[in-house]
């Protein structure tokens, strides 16, 4: 009979399943598609050696040494011809990223080099391209890492902003594998106790039901508590947008030039200039920012023209995560309530001359110069804390996988049916199952348990070539 309510209840990925890995060797690039200075192209598996002797010749293969930088010529396997000369690295498994034998080749970054070093590699017998993340797929499976390690992999990639990345590499570091483990064992060791109980049910007198519910409450806080640091993947690779708005002629692009230190946008004493909104690329100390210039907004459209470009800009201004408003400094007025986070009151440089009329400095608002620079630095600190609050200097760890949460969330139910059962003194088997199943969710976040399409679907969002 209780075998009967197992089966109902048992989740699909139950049962560890033994992966069966594709025994061939992989190439890919690692860098991405471009010219660069370097490029890099990664290769694992059995067949390594026989790439080093394909591309190199029977000298380089038979001194193959791991960790030792070689310069080489790479040639054609099949025509002789010279692809590139190169440097490689050997790295002889289990001592390296994937576990297998791997080969890391540093061409010249000219993409036809890329292409022809790879078609090259290929020729090699059993040789094919890797897919996305396979080259972290077989770490995985080769033990190199744990399943939230081998996740955190693509944050570490993606992180925008330090505090993600300083998460990321957290999470790489195995400080949440960590958590999980720890807990995993404080289940295993009641599971093993309520086993005994039920081994022993007939000397017992009566469970201590009272001490089974501490317990399994003091796990059930703390799966909770890692659950609810869950942040999720979609902030991870987006860059906080910060746009400048303001009356046509305030000094908006003249502003954008100066934070970015360069003239990228045209500037004119003409109402108008800029029509589109145009976006920069920023590095604050925080991490990377989008700051958009936009068209001024005035009171009355000129044109039809006039009217669209006011629309993209307040269009912009409604997904911006910060909004300035630029008020030029000359113009005699307070600047009146508007939506914005700040106000950057410019041309100060024209205000101290007595060329124009100072105005009073709205709260929290901020005096700049394009021209001069001053403020710069103060509105550029000003932005990075505004946009870079979260959890900085601090220590705590957050998950940002869907799929650890899920299976945390699990765990949680599990603990709670656990909880409802113990109301009812109920059979310790009873207990121990659903503390199996507690326990089951916690292995399959590390990835001591897991099933093909779990990896198929985790791996598959990594880039070629990790
Ligand atoms: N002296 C001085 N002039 C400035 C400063 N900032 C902008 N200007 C001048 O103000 C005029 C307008 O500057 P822009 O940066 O084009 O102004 P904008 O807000 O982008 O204007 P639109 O694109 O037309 O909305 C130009 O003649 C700039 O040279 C500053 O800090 N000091
Ligand atoms: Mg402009």
């Amino acid at each position: 009979m209780a075998d009967q309510v197992r089966h109902d209840v048992v989740p699909v990925y139950f049962f560890s399943i033994i992966e069966t890995m594709d025994p061939r060797t992989i190439v890919a690039p690692m860098t991405p598609a471009g010219v660069s200075a370097v490029a890099a192209i990664r290769v694992s598996g059995p067949q390594v050696r026989d790439v080093v002797l394909a591309l190199f010749g029977e000298k380089a293969a038979a001194h193959l040494e791991p960790r030792k930088a070689c310069l080489a010529t790479a040639r054609d396997p099949k025509t002789g011809e010279t692809v590139d000369s190169l440097l490689y690295l050997f790295f002889e498994g289990p001592n390296s990223y994937t576990g297998e034998d791997t080969l890391e080749l540093y061409p010249h970054g000219n993409p036809l080099i890329v292409r022809e070093l790879i078609q090259a590699i290929r020729k090699v017998d059993g040789v094919r391209l890797a897919e996305p993340g396979e080259f972290t797929r077989r770490a995985f499976l080769n033990g190199k890492m744990d399943l939230v390690q081998a996740e955190s992999v693509a944050d570490v990639i993606h992180s925008a902003n330090r505090a993600e990345l300083k998460n990321a590499h957290r999470l790489l570091s195995g400080a949440l594998s960590q958590k999980i483990r720890e807990l995993n064992e404080q289940v295993k060791d009641m599971s093993a106790r309520l086993e005994l109980d039920v081994d022993f049910a007939e000397e017992e007198a009566d469970p201590d039901y009272e001490s089974w519910r501490k317990r399994i409450v003091a796990i059930g806080e703390k799966i909770s508590e890692i659950l609810q640091s869950f942040r999720g993947k979609e902030n991870l690779s987006r860059l906080p947008l910060v746009v400048l708005y303001g009356a046509p002629n305030a000094g908006k692009s003249s502003l954008t030039n100066a934070l970015l230190g360069e003239d990228r946008i045209l500037v004119s004493n003409i109402p108008g200039t800029t029509r589109d909104f145009v976006e920069v690329r920023l590095f604050l100390p925080g991490g990377e920012i989008r700051l958009v210039d936009t068209a001024g907004i005035a009171d009355q459209a000129t044109d039809s023209l006039d009217a669209l470009s006011m629309e993209k800009s307040k269009a912009i201004l409604k997904e911006a995560d910060l909004k300035i408003h630029v008020v030029d400094g000359t113009v005699a007025a307070t600047p009146a309530a508007t939506s914005a986070d700040f106000t950057v009151i410019s041309k100060s440089d024209l205000l101290d001359g007595g060329s124009g009329t100072a105005m009073t400095l709205p709260e929290g608002g901020l005096s700049v110069s394009s021209k001069t620079g001053v403020g710069l630095a103060e509105l550029k600190r000003l932005i990075n804390d505004a946009v870079f609050t979260e959890s900085r200097d601090t220590e705590d760890l957050w998950i940002t996988s869907e799929r650890e949460r899920a299976c945390l969330a699990e765990a949680f139910e599990g603990v709670k049916r656990a909880l409802d059962l113990l109301q009812n003194r109920p059979a310790v088997e009873l207990l121990a199952f659903e503390m199996q199943l507690v326990r089951r969710s916690l292995q399959s976040i590390v990835g001591e348990i897991s099933s093909e399409d779990i990896l198929q679907s985790i791996f598959a969002g990594f880039c070629i070539g990790k």
